[in-house]
């Protein structure tokens, strides 16, 4: 297993069980060393919680830049979730573009919708800062929903084949090089992943489990980011990430009171289990 830095930037909601603090334990789980930029600090995710308190970070962003910088500091994996700001993709782009080592892989989990509605901070030009720092990732993670965004093409709940290949060709034509396209279910009781890599395209089935819970976006992205880093193995990574994300839906469902995240930290031996195993 390769021992890499990742530099992961996405929010701290400091509690709901979402973005760093569902990425950083995940990671670390991986094996990686994870340092972060907080995009923003929010008292809870904005998924379901009124009044939260939301502190905007994005004029620190070009600060620890520079002092990285300095230090000579540069990133196996660079890997972005939920940003604070529009003004804050302008700064991604040079981060992405300046801090990775010449392996460097770049992973963009677009984060701004869910359900065909956009979270709530979000609007169309934030959409479209988004759409063009699609170039600038090597791998880019969206649900359907951000697809749909990201091409403007329709949002629906039943689709078929064509229209999942529509909103990949519609990604590729926007400048993206590999698509992992979460969320995708052709037949009841069953969801999957497409993985679009250098024009092949491949599909991993699994079992849909009755439950959408909150964060579920974040523990995907974060366990395929280390699995893929650990494993350089992209197919094997994205169906680990969705075997564990089930793993963790199973072990909160029958919690009423657990609306607002997942149980990860339940799964985590199961997650460290299968990554020593890929
Ligand atoms: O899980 C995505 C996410 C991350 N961070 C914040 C959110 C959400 C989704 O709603 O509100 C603050």
């Amino acid at each position: 297993m390769a021992y890499k830095k990742i530099l992961t930037i996405q929010d701290i909601s400091c509690m709901g069980q979402c973005s760093l603090t569902v990425a950083l334990p995940i990671l670390s789980a991986c094996g990686m060393e994870t340092c972060i930029i907080p995009s923003a600090v929010l008292s809870t995710h904005t998924g379901g919680f009124s009044g939260f308190t939301f502190r905007d970070l994005t004029d620190d962003i070009p600060l620890i830049q520079a002092h990285w910088q300095k230090e000579g500091i540069l990133f196996d994996a660079i890997y972005t979730g939920y940003l604070g700001s529009t003004k804050q993709i302008e700064y991604i782009k040079s981060i992405l573009d300046t801090m990775g080592t010449s392996e460097c892989i770049k992973v963009v989990d677009p984060a701004f919708a869910d359900g065909g509605k956009l979270y709530p901070i979000f609007d169309d030009v934030y959409v479209e800062a988004m759409r063009s720092l699609c170039p600038s990732a090597d791998i880019l993670l969206p649900n359907i929903s951000e697809a749909c965004f990201l091409t403007g093409i329709e949002y629906k709940e039943e689709y078929d084949e064509e229209y999942i290949m529509s909103l990949i060709n519609g990604l590729v034509k926007l400048g993206c090089k590999t698509v992992v396209l979460t969320g995708v279910g052709y037949r009841a009781g069953f969801t999957g992943v497409v993985i679009y890599n250098n024009g092949e395209i491949k599909y991993y089935e699994h079992e849909r489990v009755a439950k959408t819970c909150h964060g579920t976006g974040d523990v995907y992205a974060s366990t395929f980011v280390g699995a893929l880093l650990s494993s350089g193995k992209m197919y094997e990574a994205a169906a680990l990430a969705a075997d564990y994300t089930v793993e963790c839906i199973k072990k909160t469902q029958d919690d009423p009171k657990h609306w607002y995240g997942v149980k990860f930290e339940l799964a985590l031996p199961y997650l460290i289990d299968r990554i020593n195993k890929i």
